[in-house]
């Protein structure tokens, strides 16, 4: 077992843990991470990235879960975990509701059947394909009226498994758009204008893992032919600059691209469904977190993308709102220069397909709980979310679409 030395300025003490006793900076820490899962966990904390790179992977073979060597920073993180599976009956507020929980891939397969069966003439679940342990991959549509020609909008969740709020959102935007349907006037304008296809788990076998085994898990589950790591980021695994920069070819690596562009039968799925509808979907959005930014094409290069000065124009206006209604800072920006140079993603692929106002979200928070965002918080993630959405899809309607009531009378 390694032992990793870290300097604690790679951590961020201060921020990262409420409940702990104070820490001096500058001091060296002797951590030994005894499964897998602490050294996803050192690696979230310790780069603030929404993946890790600065420490050593350790592909030893997990042992069952156990106490922490090292204080401070992993009995917490166990606590958080446990919290965060917890559901209603132990949980000590009692009146949180189904949407500010975060909830099992079974739970969610019981939620979409419901929410289809209790909305029988506005939402349809599609089957677009099955993940790799063959789970079905479900999209939901909203469609409230009948218009002929509707356009329409796609939102994905849970790229990434950890990334729990991610899959919350969409849970979140659903209930939204049911609920306050011809109460808020926002989400009845869009309704009104625009279809909205929804996957809210991408990446279903990975998120199961992080229910049952490991909570830090990012990619999904496939089998390598020429490794024993298993798994594939399927944000590295789309036809943009495939493999070039920011992914590995190493299937050991985080950031995983695959064997070929949609080798992962949760991309393709994907790819396939949003080729078959690109003449209607004008709008994509993915869902990830954390480090709260609103994203745009390109990530895959540094070179910008055609109408780069509307997408700015628009994560600016969302940014601003987000701030003004919840003083929250979101960051914005081409993927490349915001965050990091990424190819192979869902973003920059489905703006090359044509749809050119793409945008990929990175919700709460910006490190302090990182992946383990405690449920408390998901109702105001969800609903900065929201709004940066609904920000954008107004102006883009305004912008696209004519006007839809009555023509002026000469
Ligand atoms: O996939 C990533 O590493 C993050 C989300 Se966790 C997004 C990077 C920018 C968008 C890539 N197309
Ligand atoms: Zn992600």
């Amino acid at each position: 077992m390694k032992t990793f030395l870290v300097f604690s300025f790679m951590f961020n003490f201060n921020t990262l843990l409420r409940t702990t006793e104070c820490i001096e900076t500058d001091q060296v820490l002797s951590i030994t991470p005894k499964t897998q899962e602490q050294v996803d966990i050192l690696k979230n904390v310790s780069t603030q990235r929404p993946y890790g790179n600065l420490l050593p992977s350790n592909s030893s073979k997990r042992r069952p879960r156990s106490t922490y060597s090292f204080l401070v920073l992993l009995p917490n993180a166990n606590e958080l975990i446990e919290m965060q599976m917890r559901n209603d009956s132990s949980d000590p507020r009692g009146s949180t509701t189904f949407y500010e929980r975060y909830h099992t891939l079974d739970d969610i397969y019981f939620w979409l059947n419901r929410t289809q069966q209790d909305n029988p003439s506005t939402v349809k679940l599609i089957l677009i394909g099955s993940s790799s342990e063959k789970q079905p991959l479900y999209v939901l549509k909203l469609s409230l009226n009948d218009r002929p020609n509707k356009k329409a909008m796609w939102i994905d969740c849970g790229i990434h498994a950890r990334e729990w709020i991610s899959t919350a959102f969409c849970l979140w935007f659903v209930r939204h758009s049911l609920l306050f349907y011809s109460q808020n006037p926002d989400i009845t304008h869009i309704l009104d204008n625009m279809d909205v296809y929804i996957l809210p788990v991408m990446n279903p076998d990975g998120y199961k893992y992080t229910w049952t085994t490991n909570r830090m898990w990012r990619k999904n589950r496939a089998v390598s032919k020429s490794s024993s790591c298993i798994g594939v980021d399927l944000n590295r695994n789309f036809d943009a600059e495939w493999c070039t920069v920011g992914a590995s070819d190493d299937p050991c690596s985080e950031i995983y691209c695959g064997t070929f562009p949609e080798s992962e039968p949760e991309s393709q799925a994907v790819a396939k469904f949003l080729r078959r509808h690109k003449d209607s979907v004008q709008l994509y959005f993915s869902v990830h977190s954390y480090s709260q930014m609103l994203l745009f094409p390109y990530s895959c290069t540094l070179d910008e993308a055609d109408n780069h000065n509307e997408l700015l124009e628009l994560a600016q206006h969302a940014a601003q709102k987000i701030r003004r209604f919840y003083r929250n800072t979101y960051k914005y920006g081409a993927g490349a220069k915001t965050i990091y140079l990424a190819s192979g993603g869902s973003d920059d692929w489905a703006y090359n397909l044509g749809i050119k106002y793409s945008f990929t979200f990175e919700l709460q928070d910006s490190g302090r709980y990182g992946f383990l965002l405690p449920p408390s918080y998901i109702p105001q993630a969800c609903n900065e979310a929201l709004t940066a959405l609904k920000t954008i899809t107004l102006k883009v309607i305004e912008k696209t679409q004519a006007p839809t009531g009555p023509p002026p009378a000469d």
